[in-house]
C-alpha cells in the first residue's frame, strides 16, 4: 500500500469508527474529493472574507508579498465595526472587555501573535512588529499593549455601541457558558500565495463572546489558529478554540498535507480528530487549507462554515461540507 492510500485509509476508518461510536448516520460519509485551485489564490474564513481576499489580492497583483497582503486583508475585517468576533465593534468578554488574539507567518517560518490584548484596533499589525522587531514570537496582555504604544499604535475603546447593548443584554441572563451557538463565530483566518509562490497566513479575532476575563482561543496560538509551511501549505481554523487548541488542528492539517493528503482530506482528518476525542455536539469548528500549488479544501463539524476564495479573477463564497449534515 502506498503512503498516501496507506494515509487515506487511516483517515476513512477513523470517520467510521466515529459514526459507529457516535451513533451518527454512515450516510454522512462523503467521498473524499480534491478542490483545484492555482496561483496566485487567498482565501479566508466565512462570507465576510470578501472585502479582505479583495485588499490582499489587490496587493499580490501588485507584485507585494504573501505577508504583506495577508496583513492588509485582515486589518479590514478588524477595522469593521459591524464584525462583532474581530477587533473593533467585537463583542466583549463576561466583564464587558473587548480582547483580542492574532497571529501571522510568513514564508519563512517566522511568526508573531498578541493574545488578550486590548484597545488597539489590528492587533494583526501589533502581532507582526513582534515578529519582524522582537526575539519573541508572543506578546500577551499588558505587555503587548505596552509593547504596541511604545510602536506608535493608537489606544482606543473598541466596545461600541452595539456590541455594549448585546453585552448588557446577556448579563440579564448572565449563564456562563462559553459554547459557541454554531453560527457566532466570524474570526477571520486568510492565506495567500502570492506570484512568487510564497505562503503567509493571518488570524485575528475578539474570541468567543462573554468569555472569562483572561481566556486565549487558539487563533494566537501558531499551529492551533494558523499555521504555514512555505514548502507545503498552511491552513487556519475558526470555531471553539479550545477543540482547535487540544488537536493543534492546523499543524496537523499542514502535516497530513507534507505526508500526502491534498487539503480536503486533510481538514477532514482534523475535523475527524475533534470528533474521536473531544465532546463536539453543539460547538462548531471550521479549517481551511491550502497547498503549494493552490489547490484548497475546507470542513466543517457542523453545517454552516463557509470560506470567500480569491482565484482566476473571482472572489466568491463557497460553502465547506461537514461533519453533521444539513437536516
Ligand atoms: C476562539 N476560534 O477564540 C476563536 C473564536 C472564533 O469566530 O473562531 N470566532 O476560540
Amino acid at each position: 500500500m502506498k503512503r498516501r492510500d496507506f494515509l487515506k485509509n487511516t483517515a476513512i476508518i477513523s470517520a467510521a469508527s466515529v459514526f459507529s461510536s457516535c451513533d451518527v448516520s454512515s450516510e454522512n460519509i462523503e467521498p473524499i474529493s480534491s478542490n483545484n485551485g492555482g496561483l496566485p489564490i487567498v482565501v479566508s474564513t466565512w462570507n465576510h472574507g470578501i472585502p479582505a481576499n479583495k485588499v490582499a489580492m489587490q496587493i499580490i497583483e501588485n507584485g507585494g508579498r504573501a505577508i504583506d497582503a495577508v496583513e492588509a486583508g485582515v486589518r479590514v475585517t478588524e477595522s469593521d465595526p459591524e464584525m462583532m468576533s474581530v477587533g473593533y465593534g467585537g463583542l466583549p468578554d463576561r466583564d464587558g472587555f473587548v480582547t483580542l488574539d492574532a497571529c501571522i507567518m510568513d514564508e519563512t517560518g517566522n511568526c508573531g501573535s498578541v493574545s488578550f490584548l486590548q484597545n488597539i484596533m489590528n492587533p494583526i499589525s501589533v502581532a507582526r512588529k513582534v515578529m519582524e522587531d522582537t526575539p519573541h514570537v508572543m506578546l500577551s496582555g499588558k505587555g503587548a499593549l505596552d509593547f504596541a504604544l511604545e510602536n506608535g499604535f493608537k489606544q482606543e475603546n473598541l466596545l461600541t455601541d452595539k456590541a455594549k447593548k448585546l453585552w448588557k443584554e446577556w448579563l440579564k441572563s448572565g449563564t456562563y457558558e462559553p459554547i459557541s451557538n454554531i453560527e457566532n463565530h466570524d474570526t477571520i483566518g486568510l492565506l495567500a500565495i502570492d506570484l512568487k509562490g510564497n505562503i503567509s497566513g493571518a488570524c485575528t479575532t475578539s474570541g468567543m463572546a462573554w468569555k472569562l476575563h483572561g481566556r486565549v482561543g487558539d487563533s494566537p496560538i501558531i499551529g492551533a489558529g494558523m499555521y504555514v509551511d512555505n514548502k507545503v501549505g498552511a491552513a487556519c481554523a475558526t470555531g471553539v478554540g479550545e477543540l482547535v487548541m487540544k488537536t493543534l488542528g492546523t499543524f496537523l492539517i499542514v502535516e497530513l498535507m507534507r505526508n500526502g493528503m491534498n487539503p480536503q482530506e486533510a481538514c477532514e482528518e482534523a475535523v475527524n480528530r475533534i470528533i474521536v476525542q473531544e465532546q463536539y455536539k453543539d460547538m462548531q469548528v471550521g479549517y481551511l487549507a491550502i497547498d503549494k500549488q493552490g489547490n484548497y479544501g475546507a470542513y466543517s463539524i457542523h453545517p454552516g462554515f463557509n470560506f470567500a476564495l480569491h482565484y482566476d479573477n473571482r472572489n466568491q463564497t463557497h460553502d465547506a461540507k461537514s461533519f453533521i449534515k444539513k437536516s
